[in-house]
């Protein structure tokens, strides 16, 4: 199946939510009712910041072709510049993704003959390990898991360590899911981040897991994360079971974060990378 056809089925339940706007906003023929628009994007997790914005634009446009419009307006909130950097650390509330996003890239990795290291700062909850370990075994990429109540911080430390050792060409680190409501969850968490400034500085990007069914609820997450560890990247999960695949366009306005993976699904190859084009070209129709 190709990216195009995987994405595209990823977002059909977003796609047919936006599709039933769009029939009712083009019913009312020529003269385009803007503030329907707008109660449809809004509808589709858009947000309310961002659809506002984006109908202004839109208008201002005053093209005879609404749907192209529309388009190049999503393309440019989407397309976002984004770095690719050796250390990928996964965090975001609990149930989000982390670990399953993990195993997800690191298959990708290996599959493209990249040598990976994963490491596992989850020693809270006691299944993390297994999960994970399965995940390494399946790829068959070498691993450090913290032992069940371990610092978080020296588990890194020591991770990073042992990756570079084996040079790897990425290392991807996983965390414990943590409320972002939660202050001392969110110190350790910046405690990471610092242990691996001081092993590796410049070398790490910080990814945060949204699960899209969250929908508006993301955008909270997203704030409070990034008031601790500015995340570079979203990483955003689960758009298989979800219509509010909308808030991707939200949260791009709001925060200019890059997307860089979408989930659609719960196997090895359902992390796919983002692409403002196919995104964009898979939720709206081709033409009124
Ligand atoms: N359908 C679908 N399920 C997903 C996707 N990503 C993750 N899941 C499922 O969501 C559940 C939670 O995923 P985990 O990867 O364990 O989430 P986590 O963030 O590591 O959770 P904690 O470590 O408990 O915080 C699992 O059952 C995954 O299989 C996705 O893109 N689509
Ligand atoms: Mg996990």
């Amino acid at each position: 199946m190709s990216i195009m056809t995987k994405i595209s089925k990823g977002l059909s339940k977003t796609r047919e939510k936006m599709a039933q706007a769009f029939q009712a906003v083009f019913e009312r023929g020529p003269s385009r009712d803007y503030e329907l628009l707008e109660e449809f994007l809004l509808l589709a997790d858009v947000g309310p910041g961002a659809a506002a914005a984006i109908v202004a634009r839109v208008k201002e446009k005053n093209c005879p072709d609404l749907i192209p419009a529309l388009k190049e307006e999503l393309m440019d909130i989407l397309n976002l510049d984004s770095e690719d950097k050796p250390v990928k650390i996964f965090v975001g509330i609990n149930g989000s993704g982390k670990t399953t996003s993990v195993g997800k890239l690191c298959h990708r990795y290996v599959t493209e003959g990249k040598k990976v290291f994963v490491i596992g700062t989850d020693t809270f909850r006691a299944a993390a390990d297994m999960q994970l370990e399965e995940w390494c075994r399946r790829t068959g990429a070498p691993c450090l898991l913290g032992k069940p109540g371990s610092d978080p911080g020296s588990v890194l430390f020591d991770g990073l360590n042992s990756a570079a050792a084996r040079n790897a060409d990425y290392i991807l680190c996983d965390t414990a899911g943590r409320l972002h409501s939660n202050k001392n969850l969110m110190q350790e968490l910046e405690k990471i981040i610092r242990v691996s400034e001081r092993v590796r500085p410049g070398d790490a990007e910080v990814l945060l897991t949204l699960d899209a069914a969250t929908g508006q609820n993301a955008l909270q997450q997203m704030e409070t994360f990034a008031q601790a560890v500015k995340p570079a990247g979203i990483i955003l999960t689960k758009l298989d079971g979800s219509a509010k695949g909308g808030v991707a366009i939200a949260l791009a306005a709001k925060y200019q974060v890059p997307i860089k993976y979408i989930g659609v699904g719960e196997g090895s190859e359902d992390l796919l990378p983002f692409s403002a084009d196919i995104y964009v070209n898979s939720l709206l129709p081709e033409n009124e």
